[in-house]
């Protein structure tokens, strides 16, 4: 007799503590039990295979509005598609605001928008204007909703916020329980120098990394963290690009700060030299902050040994290269500051992370689930729910052939945008099936799952991000509306 709705059988299971041999007993889309012989009404066979926890990518663009009417390319249909191809089943991706515009508004279609999703999914509500309405009354109203970041761009037109609006940001977060994510880098220092370049003539995709060297995103991350500091507010810088920037991370860690970072894929295997190919092609490749060279992508593995960077998220952002809405909206000449910033990377992010990290001996398959599943998930509210396997947790389990050697191109990933910037590249690991909740949901490359399926993750208060009590001089400015 079936004592559970579905059993993985005969897996290697790992979690970001542990790797043992064991079934998995699944029934109501959790996991019911974890044990050896167990009897389901259905068996997926695991032999050979590792049994990972879904991967939470924490940091993708998918139906983003923009400002002129519309949305990003990436569907929630077709984001999905491409997650779940790629072992992921849980996203967060943006909520934005327009300068001079509510919150509760736009938040409202994107979650219209997001009824389509087939991966849980959250939001991150963006803050492009902090006035009083937003910060006292709307930011309040959303973080109850359960959206419980923040998201605030130190720079990029019409986006950036200045230092007194982030202070802004950083004490209605501590007021209400969210935390803050940041996108550093130094507005004025990028303008200028873009002016510049342009002035010379040069404005081919390579110089878009011209425009925005290492130091201008180790000026704003240092910036941000005195900031939140200032505040006591905790804080995770995304997308750091390389261990110049996560030294900054490490020395506020080290002070008892509550800081996280996280890098992405594209900082390990892509460089600066991929946005110098030929005419409008290093346009692929282009995406802020730029991606270095040889030796950062390196020591961005010593960062995360050290456990300064703990979460790897993709930044999925969707630009196709060859539509007129992608990367050529301003024309195929376009200067370099007229090319929309971004790369696609929800569907490749777990394989090259495996195969860069675990495959190449640079990381254990522990680690790999921390960066990639574990820790998203504790660090945005998600954990014990989401991150791991055990009794309770909802049912999301990948089977990863640890071998299996793919040459990634376009049309595996399986997402809306027309090119990968990873054309080519070789990896060893990849995803043979996914399960969502208990539903197979991908099996060899084909993906099964009804449109409106995905579930929002409201997410309640929780430890991680309360923060630490120390404030200069014992005074909490923020509990001024100042
Ligand atoms: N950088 C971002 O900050 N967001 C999306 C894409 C990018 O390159
Ligand atoms: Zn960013
Ligand atoms: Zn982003």
């Amino acid at each position: 007799m079936a004592d559970f709705q579905l059993v993985i059988k005969g897996g290697t299971v790992v979690t970001a503590a542990d790797t043992f041999q064991a079934d998995i007993g699944i029934s109501q889309g959790r996991i019911a039990a974890i044990g050896l012989n167990l009897r389901g009404e259905t068996t997926l066979d695991a032999a050979g295979l590792l049994v990972l926890p879904g991967g939470v990518d924490s940091h993708c663009h998918i139906e983003q509005l923009q400002e002129g009417g519309g949305a990003d390319e990436e569907s929630w249909v077709t984001g999905s598609t491409s997650a779940l191809a790629g072992g992921t089943t849980s996203v967060i991706t943006f909520a934005t605001q327009f300068k001079g515009h509510g919150i509760s508004a736009p938040l409202a279609e994107y979650r219209r928008r997001a009824a389509h999703a087939m991966v849980d999914y959250s939001f991150h509500q963006i803050i492009t204007d902090a006035s009083d309405d937003v910060i006292f009354r709307e930011v309040p109203e959303v973080v109850a909703s359960g959206i419980r970041s923040l998201k605030v761009f130190l720079t990029y037109d019409p986006l950036h916020l200045d230092d007194r609006q982030f202070l802004r940001v950083l004490a209605a977060a501590r007021r209400t329980g969210a935390l803050v994510t940041v996108h550093c880098e130094n507005y004025e220092a990028i303008n200028w120098r873009t002016k510049a370049l342009l002035a010379d003539g040069r404005t081919a995709p390579k110089y878009h990394a011209w425009s925005r060297p290492s130091m201008i995103e180790r000026e704003a991350t240092h910036r941000a963290i005195a900031l939140a500091e200032l505040v006591d507010q905790p804080i995770q810088v995304f997308h750091v690009s390389c261990p110049e920037v996560a030294d900054e991370i490490t020395r506020a860690q080290g002070r008892g700060l509550k800081v996280w970072g996280e890098t992405c894929p594209q900082y390990f295997v892509l460089g600066a030299r991929d946005m110098d190919r030929p005419g409008f092609e290093g346009a692929k490749f282009m995406c802020s902050p730029a991606p270095r060279d040889a030796e950062a992508s390196e020591g961005l593995w010593d960062v995360i040994r050290r456990g300064t960077l703990d979460i790897v998220s993709s930044d999925h952002s969707g630009w196709s290269y060859e539509t007129p809405v992608g990367k050529r909206v301003h024309g195929s000449d376009a200067p370099f500051r007229d090319i929309p910033n971004g790369v696609p990377g929800l569907g490749s992010r777990l394989p090259i992370v495996f195969s860069e990290g675990v495959s190449k001996g640079r990381i254990d398959v522990n680690t790999f689930v921390r960066l990639t599943s574990a820790n998203p998930a504790k660090l945005f509210g998600l954990y014990p729910r989401k991150g791991t396997i055990a009794p309770g947790a909802d049912a999301d389990v990948v089977l990863w052939d640890p071998g299996k050697r793919v040459t990634i191109t376009n049309s595996l990933l399986q997402h809306v945008i027309d090119y990968t910037p990873y054309e080519g590249l070789e990896v060893t690991g990849w995803p043979v099936a996914t399960v969502r909740r208990g539903e197979v949901v991908m099996r060899d490359g084909i993906v099964q799952a009804e449109p409106g399926t995905g579930q929002f993750l409201a997410r309640a208060p929780y430890d991680m991000i309360r923060p630490t009590g120390r404030l200069p001089d014992g005074f909490d400015a923020s509990a001024f509306l100042v």
